[in-house]
């Protein structure tokens, strides 16, 4: 005989779905369906919550409630170091890497952000900003890398004219991510004028933003196009990625992966690596193989360590 399941302690009317668009260390502020917003918290010590997760909130009727449950994610976007996770954005469709010629950016970073996208099925666009500035034309030349790899990369000013990044969120939910005083926040402003994120001057001193934006938050382009501003990366663990992910996630590796002589190559100077002696024969760039064996070392120091 089927056994009837008991009645649920809370019946489901009493929550509400909605998705998370802003996120400040453990606050939230969740849009529920009806487009009413709601600040929350989580439960416990509950912290896996992030800005674009659809969530099931218990609404306590003024502008607050609590996060119940977490829907599952199309996609998750994030970095970890040896200890712990620290989430950016769920279920984007895109992340555009904004860059611009000053302050300068880190080829590096760039490169850990593609291989978090690579890993996560989320699709990478660069985007150099600020180009009305001098040096912008060089900064473009230096991305020549990425337009090799066949990554889509464009120029634009946010001073200027934005229309070519709007066509190319069409339809996505992206996330900007970058070095801060890239402009993350000034596109946004200018993408979605009633967001009014706070932006800040540039310290020309130290050559790097100020840090001014401190949480995520979704805003709706239309109704088809979402995009989250986070606040800017100063380093980028890939902790979670294993020794194939990490290797698979530099995508003009792929070709060579059977070709070492030892199954195990962590292509870092072992003898008869394909990897090395693409590099070698100009295939491979130097900026790539050198983020590579970077994060090679970062898994292996953090192995070390705890065991
Ligand atoms: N010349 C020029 N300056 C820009 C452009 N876009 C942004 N800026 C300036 O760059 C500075 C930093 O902009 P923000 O939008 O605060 O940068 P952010 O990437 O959001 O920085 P964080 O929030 O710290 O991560 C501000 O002074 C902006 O006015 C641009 O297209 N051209
Ligand atoms: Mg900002
Ligand atoms: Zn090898």
């Amino acid at each position: 005989m089927r056994r009837v399941p008991p009645p649920r302690a809370q019946p489901p009317s009493a929550q509400q779905a909605g998705q998370v668009v802003a996120s400040f260390g453990r606050s939230y502020r969740v849009e529920l369906e009806d487009g009413t917003l709601i600040e929350c918290a989580t439960r416990g010590k509950r912290s896996d919550v992030t800005c674009g997760d659809r969530v099931t909130v218990l609404h306590s009727g003024d502008n607050s409630g609590v996060i119940e449950t977490l829907c599952p994610r199309a996609t998750l976007l994030y970095r970890s170091d040896a200890y712990k996770q620290k989430l950016i954005a769920a279920n984007v469709t895109q992340a555009v890497i904004v860059i611009a010629p000053v302050p300068s950016f880190y080829d590096d970073l760039i490169n850990r952000c593609i291989a978090a996208c690579e890993h996560a099925g989320i699709a990478p666009l660069i985007v150099l900003n600020k180009n009305d500035l001098p040096q912008a034309a060089a900064a473009w030349d230096a991305l020549a890398v990425y337009r090799a790899l066949g990554y889509r990369v464009e120029r634009i000013s946010a001073r200027h004219d934005i229309a070519p990044l709007a066509a190319l969120l069409d339809g996505h939910t992206s996330v900007l991510v970058g070095q801060s005083g890239m402009g993350k926040s000034t596109l946004v402003n200018k993408l979605v004028p009633e967001a009014m994120m706070r932006v800040a001057e540039t310290s020309a001193a130290l050559d790097s933003g100020k840090h001014t934006t401190t949480g995520a938050r979704l805003l709706h382009i239309d109704s088809r196009s979402h995009l989250i501003d986070s606040p800017g990366l100063q380093s980028f663990g890939l902790h979670h990625l294993s020794a194939v992910d990490l290797v698979h996630a530099f995508i003009e590796f792929r070709p060579w992966l059977s070709q070492c002589r030892f199954r195990d190559c962590t292509h870092r100077g072992e003898p008869d690596c394909a990897i090395s002696r693409a590099h070698a024969d100009g295939r491979i760039a130097a900026t790539r193989i050198t983020s590579y064996r970077t994060l090679v070392e970062e898994r292996l120091r953090a192995h070390a360590q705890r065991y």
